[in-house]
């Protein structure tokens, strides 16, 4: 028979509640921790505060088994997992430092209840060195205990696909010694069907961060032939397809800019640990973020021959077919457009509903009946399916290259 442990997941965001529900629903024991009360509230009724495809059933069964319950503070189990942010230290700082106080934070509310032999896993992602300075706290704390094991498997999945990409990934398993990594894989291989793979903490660290940094340079490279091809007037999309005909040329595609909460961020945890170092990664990031500036730059040039034209602006997620709004150049675009008065901007976002009031939002077959110009920003299926008869005679700006 399979061991079932008991289990304290801390921090119920995107990763932690998806987490915490398929240990669940595994016969595992799982307390999940957080510091938002509505969040912890909403949770043990069986509902969730996130969107995230199927989350909401995965919860609802885990919380009907009674295998998941949700709590404000940490009780006494075998296994903790730390699932909290690592924003920059503050948002405005040019340097783009992490803040680990979250994590130091959590590892310091769970230090009280910590026994011998536990297991403590770090899934956040994390500059280097992160998980040692878990054990270090955890040693400086309770040095009454002769052995925590701890390590870092990092979390790789895909926002909207969360729940099969956490049962299907390869992990990464990293320990401060070789017995918890061990440990660590254990528990892991309890839900997971990709393969684990066991190294040390530090590498562990850098192996997530890399992941995300290398798809930023990837988009940074497409994102500047955009550029280029703009100024040759030829078609990027036409450009890279023909190109990725090459059987070692893979281009990702151009967009608005990079959103989301970690491929914007994380390689700048790569940056701070060595910036001497790093001017290839850098210099990505800020390709990246100055794209929606040119694309704003664009509108307000087509923009010149109307008087007051009507904008549409099509998407404010990060990517496609998503709600969310975090760090998003969409959103970013549209506020600064609407900022500029250059004209009248008319939004459509279809994902979102209800909770947002920053500007109005409008029906897409509004927006397609007012626009003179439109900007597509985000690739939502919703936006594929326009009859091509709609965007006849309107200015298009489209930099997802659906509607080539
Ligand atoms: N984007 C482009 N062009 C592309 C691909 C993406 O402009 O060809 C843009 C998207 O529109 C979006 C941003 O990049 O604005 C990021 O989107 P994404 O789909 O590349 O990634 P995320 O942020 O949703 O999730 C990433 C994933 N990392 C990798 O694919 C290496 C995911 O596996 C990680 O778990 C996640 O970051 C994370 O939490 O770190």
């Amino acid at each position: 028979m399979k061991q079932q442990h008991k289990i304290v997941v801390v921090g119920l965001g995107y990763i932690g509640l998806p987490t915490a529900s398929m240990l669940a629903t595994k016969g595992h024991q799982v307390l999940g921790v957080d510091v938002n009360p509505k969040a912890v509230d909403t949770i043990n009724q069986g509902k969730i505060h996130i969107v995230e495809p199927d989350l909401d059933i995965l919860v609802k069964s885990a919380v009907h088994s009674d295998n998941l319950k949700a709590s404000l503070t940490p009780e006494a189990a075998d296994v903790f997992i730390l699932a909290v942010p690592t924003p920059f230290k503050h948002n405005d700082d040019a340097s783009k430092t992490p803040d680990i106080s979250y994590i130091e934070a959590a590892t310091e509310a769970i230090c009280p209840v910590l026994e011998e032999g536990n297991l403590v896993i770090l899934e956040s992602t994390s500059p280097v060195g992160t998980t040692e300075r878990i054990r270090d706290i955890i040693a400086d704390k309770r040095s009454d205990l002769q052995k925590i094991y701890v390590a870092h498997c990092p979390e790789r999945v895909l926002p909207g696909h969360i729940l099969r990409e956490l049962v299907d990934n390869d992990r990464i398993v990293g320990g401060v010694d070789t017995a918890s990594a061990e440990k660590a894989r254990d528990l892991y291989k309890s839900f997971c069907n990709g393969e684990i793979v066991l190294t040390d903490s530090r590498t562990a660290e850098l192996a997530k961060l890399v992941e995300n940094s290398y798809r930023d340079v990837n988009i940074a490279f497409a994102n500047e032939l955009s550029l280029v091809t703009d100024k040759l007037g030829i078609n990027v999309w036409e450009l890279i397809r023909l190109a990725n005909r090459h059987p070692r040329v893979d281009i990702l595609s151009p967009g608005p800019g990079v959103g989301g909460h970690c491929i914007a961020v994380d390689p700048w945890f790569v940056i701070s640990s060595a910036p001497e170092l790093t001017p290839l990664i850098r210099t990505a990031r800020e390709v990246n973020d100055s794209k929606p500036e040119w694309v704003i730059r664009k509108v307000i040039a087509k923009a010149e021959r109307f008087k007051k034209p009507v904008i549409g602006c099509l998407g404010l997620a990060f990517k496609a077919n998503i709600d969310d709004l975090r760090e998003s150049p969409a959103l970013d675009i549209t506020r600064k457009l609407i900022a500029s008065g250059v004209g009248e901007v008319k939004a459509c976002e279809p994902n979102v509903h209800g909770d947002f009031n920053e500007f109005p939002l409008y029906e897409l077959t509004e927006v397609l009946r007012d626009a003179d110009i439109l900007l597509l920003l985000v690739d939502h299926d919703e936006f594929k399916l326009i009859d091509k008869e709609f965007l006849k005679e309107k200015v298009l700006i489209d930099t997802r290259g659906i509607w080539r």
